[in-house]
């Protein structure tokens, strides 16, 4: 099972500023968890991890998901609050490549831009306010998906 970890703008600065939303972990310690995490699910399932500051990377990397992955967990991060395209390149291929929205932060208890989010109907779930752990419940709830 070959799942693919998206991550969008400025997430690469992750463990930088404002641990108290964030969390301290950085991008690459959150890689870390979720590969160690998908080893204990079971030694079939492969992560392919990426971060871009572009939109149309990500958008282009979704597209090209299909036939490659299994299923997408996407943390859009601002992206998920202005992006119709993202939106619809995830309705694109959610036949073939379901996908799972993540966020550090609980976005609802913030300011009220970040309540609405654009890409969670393309999404089969979304998990938010967790941290860096949130990945790794949106792995295993991913994992146990494509499983039944
Ligand atoms: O809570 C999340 O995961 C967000 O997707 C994070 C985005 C934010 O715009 C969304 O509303 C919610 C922000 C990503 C950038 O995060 C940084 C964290 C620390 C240092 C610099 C950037």
């Amino acid at each position: 099972m070959k799942i693919l970890v998206l991550n969008g703008p400025n997430l690469n600065l992750l463990g930088t500023r404002e641990p108290d939303i964030y969390g301290t972990e950085t991008l690459a310690d959150i890689e870390a968890e979720v590969n160690t995490c998908a080893g204990q699910l079971g030694d079939d399932i492969e992560i392919e991890f990426r971060q871009s500051n572009s939109e149309a990377e990500l958008i282009t990397w979704i597209g090209e998901a299909r036939g490659q992955y299994d299923g997408i967990i996407i943390n859009p991060a601002a992206l998920t609050h202005t992006s119709l395209g993202l939106a619809d390149a995830l309705k694109a291929v959610a036949d073939a490549v379901p996908a799972v929205e993540v966020h550090l932060s609980n976005t609802h208890a913030r300011e009220e831009i970040r309540h609405k989010s654009l890409t969670a109907s393309a999404c089969i779930g979304q998990l938010m306010g967790f941290q860096g752990f949130g990945y790794m419940l949106a792995l295993r709830a991913l994992v146990n998906k494509l499983s039944t």
